[in-house]
């Protein structure tokens, strides 16, 4: 029987840096010389903050930990074009992110030293880290059609991975926001796996970006590892988020070049030379060479920054490390009100912990 066409659904791919540090002139954002600078600064500080968690980790002084090495532009990038009244919603490996939104990194250390503390300190508008995979694709949704309500001109910017595609509160959140038009800018980087788990095993479809498109919005699929790209994607999503376009999925198709954390071991499920391949495609050594061609980076300047950069990562774990955890915020902050049976664990924390003191 003759079928009729009722429906043409296109994704488009958005690149504009190459390898050898040329921008598309059409598509390069106009950006001046100090925020390219911040991005560059941002991407190595978030690298070298990375490597010194699994460091501490390594030596006992910090628990599980999951590196977002590889991913710094898709982090970088999109972190960047939010402003700092928009909402903020990651997952447990958005720490550019957060870096780049302001939250000092003795508190992200704080976190993954196991304290909860850290986040009742966080800065306006940023949301606590989800280890539930997915999670907070609902509560993004959920604060920026509270923002539509109340007719405040901000966005929503969630984040998670190629894996949560496939969770239902994932499903849920992208329905919600394209039938209430809601101002969301749903992030997914596509770091090729979820946990041990490749990217065609999770799911049929050619890309992520395309699933925004069965409920309605549009979907678009950038180059992940091009800071330039994700900026000028995510700009534009929010722009059109806050006037009343509705939302976006962006597909940030990158690589995560560490293991899923600390207590992963990626050999196990992938081969060196995909991991070499990715590795030529770094995405701090590629900005890298467009900055030095605009005459923005020089190997004077690198040196300052490193040293710069380590000794702020240094006095972060200091103070990190000289912090003393409230336990009862452990137990306090489950629910509401604290329940008897959480009441009573910590009566009997708080009276081992006395005991050990005398
Ligand atoms: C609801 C839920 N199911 C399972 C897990 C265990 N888990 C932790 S991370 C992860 C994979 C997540 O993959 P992806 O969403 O691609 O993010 P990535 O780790 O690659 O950044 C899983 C299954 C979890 N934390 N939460």
């Amino acid at each position: 029987m003759p079928r009729k066409k009722i429906l043409d659904l296109s994704v488009d791919w958005l690149s504009i840096l190459d390898y050898e540090g040329n921008a598309d002139k059409i598509l390069e954002p106009a950006l001046d010389n100090e925020t390219l600078e911040k991005f560059y600064r941002t991407m190595v500080i978030t690298r070298l903050f990375d490597d010194k968690a699994l460091k501490l980790q390594r030596q006992g002084r910090m628990l599980t930990f999951g590196s977002c090495l590889g991913q710094e532009a898709s982090q970088i990038g999109s972190a960047f074009a939010m402003k700092s009244d928009d909402w903020f919603f990651p997952a447990f490996r958005e720490h550019g992110v957060q870096i780049a939104r302001g939250i000092p990194m003795k508190l992200l250390y704080i976190y993954w030293m196991g304290s909860e503390d850290a986040n009742l300190m966080l800065p306006h508008r940023n949301f606590t880290v989800a280890i539930p995979v997915s999670t907070q694709v609902l509560h993004a949704v959920g604060a920026a059609l509270a923002a539509k309500i109340q007719k405040q001109n901000i966005a929503s910017v969630v984040y998670f991975g190629d894996g949560a595609t496939s969770e239902g509160d994932f499903h849920e959140g992208m329905n919600f926001a394209g039938v209430f038009k809601t101002p969301t800018v749903f992030v997914c980087q596509n770091n090729q796996y979820a946990i041990s788990l490749p990217r065609e095993k999770q799911t049929a479809s050619k890309t992520l970006a395309q699933k925004a498109l069965a409920y309605g919005f549009e979907g678009i699929q950038v180059d992940g590892n091009d800071v330039l790209a994700v900026y000028s994607a995510t700009e534009a999503a929010l722009l059109k988020a806050k006037s009343g376009g509705g939302p976006t999925l962006i597909e940030c198709f990158t690589y995560r070049l560490g293991a899923h954390t600390t207590s992963d071991d990626p050999t196990r499920y992938r081969k060196k030379e995909e991991e070499e391949e990715w590795r030529k495609k770094d995405p701090i050594k590629r900005f890298r060479t467009y900055l030095e061609k605009k005459g923005i980076w020089n190997q004077s300047y690198e040196d300052k920054l490193l040293k710069e950069a380590s000794e702020e990562i240094e006095k972060a774990v200091e103070e990190a490390e000289a912090y003393s955890p409230v336990v009862e915020n452990m137990f306090k902050y489950v629910y509401a009100e604290i329940t008897p049976d959480l009441k009573e664990q910590m009566d009997e924390l708080l009276g081992f912990i006395a005991k050990r003191k005398r």
